[in-house]
């Protein structure tokens, strides 16, 4: 099922309340915060988006809010990945039903399945939704890693469209762009190579730092896609500063403080991960005061988005 996304997709948190719950209010704030600054889309329910720790009828919440929330302003991709193919059709088939544009997942987890059982599996996934999906492959993760060579048994499966490649493998990366062709929509996974990953053949990029940074990466994928290479890498090592501090300890945790800094409060982290301690984020907070960041860096991007 061809279907090409390009651009630049936040992995959008999921917004929780005091009581630990959804709120969809907040995920609107959000998506009010990342659409005006020039991003394509989002992905939620993914990593950044603790979808694992939701379940089935909060992640169907989550997105069908997403989808009202960037209405026709991006295309939501669902990540529908769970620990059975009941649950993971299931979200599927709703994901297509509010509007979804695309479906993700990882590959069954923990049990020693065969790559025999994780075709069925996205065969079984793909036919409940019926729109395009994306094989979701984090080495890092999972422990399970995807080549070109493994992605061509996937090529009876209508609906696969793509893959979110969160590898720094980037010569694997190009092997799927000359086996797959121009029709397949190849995500690049980490931020901290999004201009490498678009120069080895990717087409868009789906990022948990592209929350509190939208404005960089719409401004590196502009700057490379106007082929202006040298300015998409300044950028990307600009933002790269950022990241560093970031993501100290666990970039799932600090995502939301984050975004806190940014004037977006979304809550905490859903249990069991854990927010960092009052004294990190203050640190991190001046760490990145020194660097000039939000402020500098934010003003660079967006007078260069207005050339
Ligand atoms: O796949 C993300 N991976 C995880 C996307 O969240 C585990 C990335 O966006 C990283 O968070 C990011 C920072 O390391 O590159």
């Amino acid at each position: 099922m061809p279907s090409k996304f390009k651009g630049v997709f936040p992995a959008v948190v999921t917004p929780i309340d005091a009581r630990g719950r959804f709120n969809p209010d907040a995920m609107h704030k959000l998506a009010q915060f990342l659409i005006p600054k020039g991003v394509h889309g989002c992905y939620v329910t993914g990593s950044t988006g603790e979808g694992l720790l939701l379940n089935v009828k909060e992640r169907k919440a989550v997105a069908k809010t997403a989808v009202e929330a960037f209405g026709k302003k991006g295309k939501v991709i669902v990540h529908i990945g769970a620990m059975g193919t009941r649950d993971t059709a299931d979200l599927a088939a709703h994901a297509a039903e509010v509007g979804a544009a695309g479906i993700s997942s990882i590959p069954p987890i923990y049990f020693p399945h065969t790559m025999g059982d994780i075709i069925e599996y996205y065969r079984a996934v793909g036919k409940a939704a019926g729109i395009p999906m994306f094989v979701y492959s984090i080495p890092a993760l999972l422990n399970r890693s995807f080549t070109a060579d493994d992605l061509a048994r996937f090529r009876e499966i209508p609906e696969f469209a793509g893959i979110k490649f969160t590898d720094y493998n980037l010569y694997e990366l190009r092997n799927m762009r000359d086996d797959f062709g121009p029709d397949f929509t190849i995500f690049n996974g980490y931020d901290q190579v999004f201009a490498c990953g678009l120069a080895m053949g990717a087409d868009a990029g789906i990022g948990s730092t592209y929350n509190f940074m939208p404005e960089m990466f719409v401004a590196v994928y502009k700057a490379f896609t106007s082929g202006d290479t040298a300015k998409a890498f300044d950028f990307q090592h600009k933002l790269n500063r950022i990241i560093r501090i970031a993501i100290r300890g666990n970039a799932l945790a600090t995502t939301k403080v984050m975004l806190r800094f940014r004037g977006v409060d979304c809550g905490k982290p859903i249990p069991p991960i854990r927010e960092p301690l009052p004294n990190e984020i203050e640190e991190t907070e001046g760490d990145l005061k020194k660097l000039g960041f939000p402020d500098e860096y934010v003003k660079e991007a967006v007078e260069y988005m207005k050339k």
